[in-house]
């Protein structure tokens, strides 16, 4: 049986040992995806039944130093808060993460042993809020293994990376680039072809609006949320080709610069997922009446001639996109968004 600890040991099997430094220090940014991930085909290997497709958030994103330490457990903090609740998922996470690691069990290894024994400091530090649908699983879990790349020298491929940060969360295996990056779901049952891919093209006129309309964690995580919609929903099989038709839209939306079909695209599929999320059992709803009201003004924006479109993941907060030639208009609408510049790192 493949388990995430038996990925992690065949990854770094062939890496060569270099000298490990005090701390590794990594950033990764957020991402946002255009074509949604909503479904798994395996539960522990975080391997999605589709591919997706994302966009960074430019330097909103993750920035985590860990280290090793002569403690008897793993000390996690969270934005300067040492976290002491192992019951939290984002300890509990990042310490089953760790426990992979530690299998591997590589005590006889020249300058980077691991052994069962070694013990972590992981300070992570997210300047957007955790836990509200704003991707922070994403850049969480690709800073982390950023991080202990650095901290033992492993120097693994982007590709290696990814795979290890979707073990974490399967989302994190988009935010080791920056720009569009598609998570191709693989066939394998190992999961070891099944990781993000930069694609080529830069837009750097296109613009993110970040409208968070609730801050608060959501009351229930996208992992329990996917699984009851594959396993309720009556939809769920017309999801995959849905996506397909999807991707391929905003792939040559992409090549081609032309937002138009970007924005309408990117917006029906978060709209169908939604949809989709709605017609599990219970049914699921991320939207607030505040969500909603915001959607009635984008939607009126555009028939003013706006050209604005907006996505919505596990929660009720909106990211806006729009061209850099209509920012100034878009700031008037709606002044309570943060701009990003996707590729502004
Ligand atoms: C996405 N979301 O593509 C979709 C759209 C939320 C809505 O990936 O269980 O935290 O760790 O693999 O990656 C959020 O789910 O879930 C997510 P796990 P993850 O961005």
């Amino acid at each position: 049986m493949n388990s995430s600890a038996s990925i992690v040991k065949t990854i770094l099997a062939d890496r060569h040992p270099h000298p490990r430094i005090e701390k590794g220090v990594a950033f990764a940014p957020a991402n946002i995806a255009l074509c949604k991930y909503w479904g798994k085909r395996d539960t522990v290997l975080n391997l999605p039944v589709t591919n997706s497709l994302s966009l960074s958030m430019g330097q909103y994103g993750a920035t985590t130093e860990i280290a090793c330490i002569n403690q008897p457990l793993d000390q996690i903090s969270l934005n300067g808060v040492l976290l002491l609740d192992n019951n939290l998922p984002f300890v509990k996470r990042i310490r089953s993460f760790l426990d992979c690691l530690r299998m591997t069990d590589n005590r006889h290894a020249q300058s980077t042993p691991i052994t069962t024994d070694t013990r972590f400091s992981v300070k992570t530090q997210m300047n957007l809020p955790v836990g509200a649908g704003l991707a922070s699983s994403s850049c969480g879990f690709a800073a982390l293994v950023k991080a202990l790349d650095v901290l033992f020298g492993w120097q693994l491929p982007l590709k290696a990376l990814s795979i290890l940060a979707r073990l974490g969360s399967g989302s994190a295996c988009r935010s080791l680039w920056t720009g569009f990056v598609e998570w191709e779901k693989g066939e394998r049952s190992d999961g070891m072809d099944s990781y993000g891919v930069a694609l080529p093209e830069e837009w750097p006129g296109l613009k993110m609006g970040l409208w968070i309309l609730d801050p608060n964690p959501k009351p229930l995580s996208s992992r329990e949320a996917m699984l009851r919609t594959v396993g309720t929903s009556p939809f769920y099989s017309a999801w995959s080709s849905l996506v397909e038709g999807d991707l391929k839209a905003l792939k040559s939306a992409i090549a081609l610069k032309d937002f138009e079909q970007l924005g309408a695209t990117l917006e029906a599929n978060a709209c169908s997922l939604h949809g989709l999320m709605m017609s599990a059992r219970p049914p699921i709803l991320y939207s607030t009446d505040r969500t909603l009201k915001a959607i009635h003004q984008i939607r009126e924006a555009r028939k003013q001639g706006l050209s604005i479109y907006f996505t919505q993941d596990a929660g009720p907060n909106l990211k806006l996109f729009f061209l850099d030639s209509s920012q100034a208009k878009i700031e008037e609408y709606f002044p309570d968004i943060h701009i990003i510049s996707p590729w502004e790192v």
